[in-house]
């Protein structure tokens, strides 16, 4: 029998490290995902300061540093009040849609809004928007993620990365879930690693 080379299941995987070919994406670190929010992850603020460490670290690389935001018009279906599952949240041009004052994102950043369609639920920051468009003409091969919600935009993202032939690197030490059902994280990152994402952490990068 081969031995297996799926990931997880055998030696110690090679982790890619950032190179010309590579961007970070910040996913939803929008004041509404954290506390005081009105869908507030439990310490999505806490995250923050190593989140501003990896923009740094790809910044200084030359890598591309990308942020997308959740945002919503007003009436979105995935609010309560449209039947969605979810409070009023990161409605477009509101305080709480405003990324979170802590983070430091580089000047001219490339800055992709989802969920802009009042009929569509979206989740992942590829669904309607320009951002594998931008990845291949910018020659990306690698895309690193952090930010909220693991369980939500980050599974919907890294998922649809994989099936567009992405290598996607999820860091692991920078990302929060909602948990609405308890293991909804866990299995996320069980799909996630299925579909052949890799999870690094700082020191996997150098960053310690
Ligand atoms: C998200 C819940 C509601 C997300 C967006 O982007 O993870 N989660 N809206
Ligand atoms: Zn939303």
């Amino acid at each position: 029998m081969k031995p297996s080379k799926k990931p997880g299941t055998g030696a110690a995987q090679k982790i890619p490290q950032p190179d010309a070919k590579s961007a970070l994406l910040v996913t939803d670190i929008q004041n509404d995902f954290c506390p005081g929010g009105a869908l507030a992850v439990p310490g999505g603020d806490a995250i923050i300061p190593l989140v501003n460490r990896y923009i740094q670290l790809f910044h200084q690389k030359g890598c591309h540093v990308i942020a997308s935001r959740d945002w919503h018009p007003p009436g979105h279906r995935s609010f309560k009040e449209q039947g969605g599952p979810w409070p009023i949240h990161c409605t477009q041009g509101s305080r709480g849609a405003q990324f979170h004052p802590a983070l430091v994102l580089p000047v001219g950043c490339l800055i992709i809004s989802k969920a802009t369609d009042p009929t569509k639920e979206a989740y992942s920051a590829f669904e309607g928007t320009p951002l594998e468009e931008q990845l291949r003409d910018c020659g990306i091969e690698t895309l690193y993620i952090t930010g909220i919600a693991i369980d939500y935009c980050i599974k919907n993202t890294v998922l649809d990365a994989c099936r567009l032939g992405f290598r996607v690197v999820v860091l692991e030490d920078a990302i929060l879930g909602i948990d609405a059902a308890p293991g909804d994280c866990k299995r996320a990152i069980e799909a996630m690693k299925k579909a052949g994402a890799v999870f690094a952490n700082a020191k996997d990068l150098g960053l310690c």
